[in-house]
Parts: C-alpha cells; sequence; structure tokens
C-alpha cells in the first residue's frame, strides 16, 4: 500500500496534477441537488475525488498511437491503480467519465478551487490557464482529509487588456463570464474556412498559464472529437 501523497504524486507524474477531494457532508446544496436528481448513489460520510490535467504531460503519458477513447481509458486506468495502491475501495464509484450520470464538474471544479469561470465558458486555473480538463470524479467510502486546489478567484477579474475578447474571430467573448455567445461561436466555428476548426484563438491568447499550453496535435485532438463536435452544432 502506499500513502495517499505517494498516490497523488505518481498520479501528478503521469499528467493527473489536479487533485482535490472533500467529505459529501461538505458540498453545497445546488451540488447535491443534482446528484440527487440524477440518483447517484451518495451518503454523507463518501468522500468526492475530483481528478483533472493540467498542461500537456497527460498527453505525452498516453500511448500511441492513439487507441480508442484514449484520455478517457488513460484516466481510468490511472485511477484503478490509484485504488489498488491508496485506497483499497472495493465499492469506489466513478461518476466521471463513462457513467450512466451527468455530474456538475465545473460547480465541483469551482467549489473545490480547480477552476473559476472565465470568459470562454472554460474555468480557468490559476496555474494552467485555460489548459486543464477534469477527467475522472469518484466517490469513496474511505475517509479523506479535505484538499483543494489554489483557485478562489478567476484571474480573469484581474486581466485589464482581455486579449481573448479581440482574438476571437466571431465576437463571442464579452466581458463577464455568463455573456459568452455560444451560439456565435458554434455559427462561425462552422463556417466554411473558420479560422477555429481546429483552434480556438481566444484560448491561445490567454496569458494565464502559457507554459502549460497545449501542442498542436493535443489541441486538434480536444477541438475535433465527433462528440463535441455534434452537441455544439445544436447551438448554431
Ligand atoms: C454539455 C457540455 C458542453 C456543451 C455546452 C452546453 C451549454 N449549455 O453551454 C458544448 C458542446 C458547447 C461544450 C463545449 C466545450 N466544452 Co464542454 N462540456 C459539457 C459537459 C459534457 C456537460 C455540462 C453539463 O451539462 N453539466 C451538468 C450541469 C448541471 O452542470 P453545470 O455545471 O451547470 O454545467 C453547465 C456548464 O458546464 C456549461 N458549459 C459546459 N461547457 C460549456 C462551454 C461553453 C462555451 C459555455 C458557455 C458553457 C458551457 O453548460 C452546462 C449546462 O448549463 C461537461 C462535462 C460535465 N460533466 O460537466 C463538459 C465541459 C464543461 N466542457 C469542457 C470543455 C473543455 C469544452 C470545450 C473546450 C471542448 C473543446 N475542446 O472544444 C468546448 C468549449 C466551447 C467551444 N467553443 O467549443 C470541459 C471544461 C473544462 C474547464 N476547463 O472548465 C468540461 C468540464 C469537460 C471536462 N472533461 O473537463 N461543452
Amino acid at each position: 500500500m502506499k500513502t495517499l501523497e505517494q498516490g497523488i504524486e505518481d498520479l501528478a507524474a503521469r499528467g493527473l496534477n489536479l487533485f482535490a477531494t472533500c467529505p459529501m457532508s461538505e458540498i453545497p446544496h445546488d451540488i447535491k441537488e443534482i446528484f440527487s436528481k440524477e440518483k447517484i448513489p451518495w451518503t454523507d460520510t463518501d468522500s468526492i475525488v475530483v481528478i483533472g490535467h493540467g498542461g500537456p504531460t497527460m498527453w505525452e503519458k498516453i500511448p500511441k498511437p492513439l487507441g480508442p477513447n484514449p484520455v478517457d481509458t488513460f484516466a481510468l486506468n490511472e485511477v484503478e491503480k490509484f485504488n489498488r495502491d491508496v485506497l483499497n475501495d472495493s465499492s469506489l464509484r466513478i461518476l466521471y467519465p463513462k457513467s450512466q450520470w451527468l455530474v456538475p464538474l465545473q460547480r465541483l471544479g469551482r467549489f473545490l478551487k480547480l477552476g473559476q469561470p472565465s470568459l470562454l465558458g472554460l474555468d480557468i486555473n490559476s496555474q494552467y490557464g485555460l489548459w486543464f480538463a477534469f477527467r475522472v470524479a469518484f466517490l469513496t467510502s474511505r475517509p479523506l482529509p479535505k484538499i483543494s486546489g489554489p483557485t478562489d478567484k478567476s484571474p480573469c477579474i484581474n486581466c485589464a487588456t482581455k486579449p481573448c475578447q479581440t482574438a476571437c474571430p466571431a465576437q463571442a467573448v464579452q466581458s463577464k463570464p455568463e455573456d459568452f455567445r455560444l451560439n456565435a461561436c458554434a455559427q462561425y466555428r462552422f463556417e466554411e474556412n473558420s479560422k477555429c476548426e481546429h483552434w480556438c484563438h481566444a484560448r491561445a491568447a490567454c496569458p494565464v498559464g502559457e507554459a502549460h499550453r497545449y501542442t498542436d496535435e493535443q489541441f486538434a485532438y480536444h477541438m475535433g472529437r465527433p462528440a463535441h463536435l455534434l452537441k455544439l452544432k445544436e447551438y448554431k
């Protein structure tokens, strides 16, 4: 068996470098309400664990050539190993990915300080900027200490120049997170000769966490997933 700290370090070495956990008893009401609506089985003695990746390391560690669902498969394998090494919980419940439940990852991430709203619809992390996403969320009955991330306020608040706004060819980026024009983004994205087919100029213009930017290959992969594009088309 390994200590929790060792397990978290092993995940980070594989690029799953964002880790937060908290007892379900402390999770805010709006999130619990969604859990109940989704019929997710939880009790107040469970802890929720949310794991994300920031920057390009995870992509480097994913075996190439890519298999089916390479990111989800990689992340779930790493969590299986973490469970074997650290928790040994035979009733661990995977909530994301590949479950029947829709888990509000951004809301959980905000509460656990992994991210806060940005002007782009994506949440932003103080270290990795817009170059992060949630990879796994699970419930465990093992007692865990509360662990939160460092992002308690959005770096967009103190950004004077807002280069994301000027860089967006669709003028989708406004001055407040809630005003992001998803339909303008989707419409432009699918136009002929769109500059945004494999690239998001607004995201690339953000100076926060620039050193952790995805490689072009990773960026194009995330932008081009068919499930995402199909859903995005609904907003045209
Ligand atoms: C549905 C969805 C979308 C929809 C948005 C629907 C909407 N109403 O606006 C679409 C297809 C547009 C989308 C797009 C993207 N998404 Co999305 N999406 C999701 C998903 C699967 C479910 C959200 C949900 O309904 N949650 C349940 C409700 C109850 O919780 P909620 O917190 O209130 O959810 C709201 C917000 O998450 C918001 N939202 C989600 N994505 C987006 C994107 C934009 C631009 C906006 C304005 C709002 C928004 O809409 C939800 C419903 O109101 C989540 C994964 C998840 N399980 O949360 C990823 C997720 C939110 N998406 C993510 C990403 C990365 C993207 C893309 C960048 C993908 C890409 N590579 O291009 C794009 C960005 C937009 C673009 N310009 O293309 C990440 C965000 C990570 C982060 N840093 O915050 C998530 C968390 C997935 C992950 N594994 O991390 N997405």
